[in-house]
């Protein structure tokens, strides 16, 4: 039977023949083999498990004689495809993942303030100090620029800081952004007012990560420059647009701060458990900052923010610790 097989197998020019010898061989309902098992309860209790392992080497045997075959002719059946191939059992689901929340806080920031008529605009991450400092009213030696408070790429110019001179002074000196207000300039540079935009991105500092600081965080920064804006536009749209992202039972609060390219400035909170959390700083341009851009102080006036994105979506979905956004955890991420 084993040769018989074989030699049907060796005989067969084309997966069809193949296919058909197998059936009539291998054949799981009424193959040759399985004419044999079935005659197995006809033999003799004492010489059943000699039969039966017999059989079962017979089986392996012509089995294997199939799969050189197999191999000989390819494996592909008719049409390209596999014999092997059952399309009968359920499929395996592919891990596709979905979009990460801060992702989602992103789009949905951006479609609420798209309604207030504020348009997304970008800018790089690697930035050069007069965009992330000297066009925002920080100059030279001002705290703000300290190596320690900023990544500042090696860069070659940048090297030049060992001889002496101060790394974050140096013509070429780069660095990742510490804040969205670089966008302010850069449209404020290539646009003539009126100006209403948004910019949403990642900023990073090194600071030490907690519950609510982590070195790389995103912010959206908001400019608005027309004729006539006051404090009052400001306060406007921040609550207009905290009530629509946190719900209109969300307390919020301006307290009086200082940034260098806002005049006056506040800082914006939320009550969150018990305390107050900050969310963002915000502010009337400072006429210094409408000078850096060539735009004339006296005829056009507008207010600025820039909101931590991350404790948005944390207030929102009562994440208590900014670390979880980005720890990669599945089991945080699919509740999302
Ligand atoms: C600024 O970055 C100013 N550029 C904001 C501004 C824009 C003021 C326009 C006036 C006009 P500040 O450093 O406070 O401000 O940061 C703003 C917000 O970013 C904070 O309120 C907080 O929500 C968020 N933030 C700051 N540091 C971190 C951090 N390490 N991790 C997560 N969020 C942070």
């Amino acid at each position: 039977l084993e040769d018989e097989a074989r030699a049907a197998f060796e005989q067969a020019t084309d997966i069809d023949s193949l296919e058909e010898a197998r059936v009539k061989y291998l054949g799981a309902k009424s193959g040759v083999l399985k004419d044999v098992a079935k005659q197995m309860g006809t033999i003799d209790k004492s010489d059943r498990p000699t039969a039966g392992q017999k059989l079962n080497a017979c089986k392996s045997n012509v089995e294997s004689a199939f799969a050189q075959s197999q191999e000989r002719l390819g494996n592909d059946g008719p049409d390209g495809i596999d014999p092997t191939f059952d399309p009968t059992l359920p499929g395996v689901r592919p891990n596709i993942g979905h979009v990460h929340p801060i992702t989602q806080t992103i789009n949905h920031l951006m479609e609420i303030m798209g309604r207030m008529g504020f348009e997304a605009a970008e800018g790089p991450e690697v930035e050069d100090p007069w965009h992330n400092f000297v066009a925002l009213n920080i100059p030279e030696d001002h705290p703000a620029r300290d190596p320690l408070d900023n990544f500042y790429l090696a860069s070659a110019a940048s090297m030049a800081g060992d001889k002496g001179v101060k790394r974050e002074n140096v013509e070429g000196t780069r660095l990742l952004r510490s804040q969205t207000s670089t966008v302010q300039i850069r449209v404020m540079e290539n646009t003539q007012p009126p100006i209403r935009i948004i910019s949403l991105g990642r900023v990073y500092r090194p600071d030490q990560p907690d519950a609510t600081h982590f070195p790389m965080f995103h912010q959206m920064e908001g400019l608005l420059v027309d004729t006539n804006v006051t404090m009052a536009n400001l306060k406007t749209v921040l609550r207009v647009f905290a009530n629509n992202y946190l719900g209109d039972d969300v307390e919020i609060r301006f307290r009086p701060s200082f940034f260098p390219f806002t005049e006056p400035s506040v800082e914006v909170d939320f009550f969150w458990n018990g305390s107050w959390i900050e969310f963002g700083g915000a502010g009337m341009v400072d006429p210094d900052v409408f000078k850096a851009v060539g735009y004339d102080p006296d005829k056009v006036s507008g207010f600025a923010f820039g909101l931590g994105v991350e404790r948005l979506c944390m207030r929102r979905h009562g994440i208590t610790d900014i670390r979880d956004l980005y720890s990669g955890d599945l089991r945080f991420l699919r509740q999302f």
